[in-house]
């Protein structure tokens, strides 16, 4: 089994590679990104509250977010493993997540974050919105709140596992192509004997 956690800033390309690394391992993608948006394109409750927060830039409350993810993963399937995309993104999560993992006596094998120059994120996102119309990619102050919220909020994440020695680095400059290759290197270099696919 291999249960990662890909991590980076906004725009960092944790749902471009996550959506790849998926494939590839035949591991569950649980983003919570995308969970919002699945909530919102159904018109439901919870796709409208969470709408009020991603279009200001700012991060949807924990006990929504931890309650929607809990569900996710108590229906979903993940029998080789899973990537989390997204989560956690404080340090209420990531507590949150340790207590659902013990349940299901899981751990993490590793978190992967994906390092990223602002201008460069500021530009794939800009990039993005218009293609996408995403409220929160269209609007270069509610991309610069975004990645101030990942500086204040979500970085302290990085250091939660870095201490229990389960973080790391990973370049995310170049193409697509050549991050995934570095991801699949690192996967299969060091957690691959954790893991039969
Ligand atoms: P997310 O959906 O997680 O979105 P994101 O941070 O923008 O990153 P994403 O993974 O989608 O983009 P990617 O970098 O792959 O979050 C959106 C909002 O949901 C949050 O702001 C928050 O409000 C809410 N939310 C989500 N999870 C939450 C949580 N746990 N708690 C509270 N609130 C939460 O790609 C970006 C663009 O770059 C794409 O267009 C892609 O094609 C491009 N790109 C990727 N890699 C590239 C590369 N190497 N070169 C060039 N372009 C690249």
């Amino acid at each position: 089994m291999i249960n990662l956690i890909l991590f980076g800033p906004p725009g960092s390309g944790k749902g471009t590679q996550a959506q790849r690394l998926v494939e590839k391992y035949d591991i569950a993608h649980w983003s919570t990104g995308d969970m919002f948006r699945f909530e919102l394109s159904n018109h439901t409750e919870l796709g409208q509250l969470a709408k009020s927060y991603m279009d200001k830039g700012q991060l949807v409350p924990d006990e929504v977010t931890i309650s929607m993810l809990k569900k996710r993963m108590e229906s979903g399937k993940a029998t080789n493993g899973f990537i989390l995309d997204g989560f956690p993104r404080n340090i209420v999560q990531a507590q949150a997540l340790d207590t659902l993992l013990e349940e299901k006596n899981l751990k993490i094998t590793a978190l992967l974050s994906l390092e990223v120059d602002e201008e460069e994120l500021i530009n794939r996102l800009l990039n993005r919105g218009k293609v996408s119309g995403r409220a929160d990619d269209i609007n270069e102050e509610i991309i610069r709140r975004r990645l101030q919220v990942y500086k204040e909020e979500t970085t302290p994440v990085y250091n939660y596992y870095a201490e229990k020695q389960l973080a790391v680095q990973v370049n995310g400059m170049g193409t697509i192509d050549e991050i995934f290759e570095e991801l699949c290197l690192l996967i299969d270099d060091r957690y691959t004997t954790q893991f039969v696919y």
